[in-house]
């Protein structure tokens, strides 16, 4: 009888700690903000499948430039760029966020913290050029 209740609590337990890991969060980092962009904005989408759509953006390299970050899934996500110490912290499912800073020449990756694989690219591109 005792070990019956002990296997119990074990199990319920072990589904605790199963959620917890599902409950994916991360807290804002940076120039970062909840809510639609209020001036111009490079837009994405954090998209079912684990996602971003579009996965690469050329941007003007050296500007100041603001992305809008709608999360289309109806799973939470985030949007962080590393390089810059940016994190958006949680988009929950249908919510909207703004990174804003200033692109780097060249490769810069972006991702998901919650989804191994949920990654894309900026292009910084050289505004001299074309
Ligand atoms: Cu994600």
């Amino acid at each position: 009888m005792r070990s019956r209740i002990l296997a119990r609590v074990v199990a319920v337990t072990a589904l605790g700690v199963a959620l917890a890991a599902c409950n994916n969060s991360s807290d804002p980092v940076g120039s970062v903000a909840a809510g639609p962009a209020t001036g111009d904005a490079a837009k994405i989408q954090a998209a079912d499948g684990n996602r971003f759509t579009p996965a690469t953006l050329e941007l003007p390299a050296g500007e100041e430039v603001t992305i809008q970050i709608t999360n289309s899934d109806d799973a939470a996500h985030d949007f962080a760029v590393e390089a810059a110490g940016l994190n958006t912290g949680t988009i929950q499912a249908g919510a909207v966020a703004t990174a804003t800073f200033t692109v780097p020449e060249g490769t810069t990756k972006f991702k998901c913290t919650f989804h191994r694989g949920m990654t894309g690219t900026i292009k910084g591109v050289d505004q001299a050029q074309g």
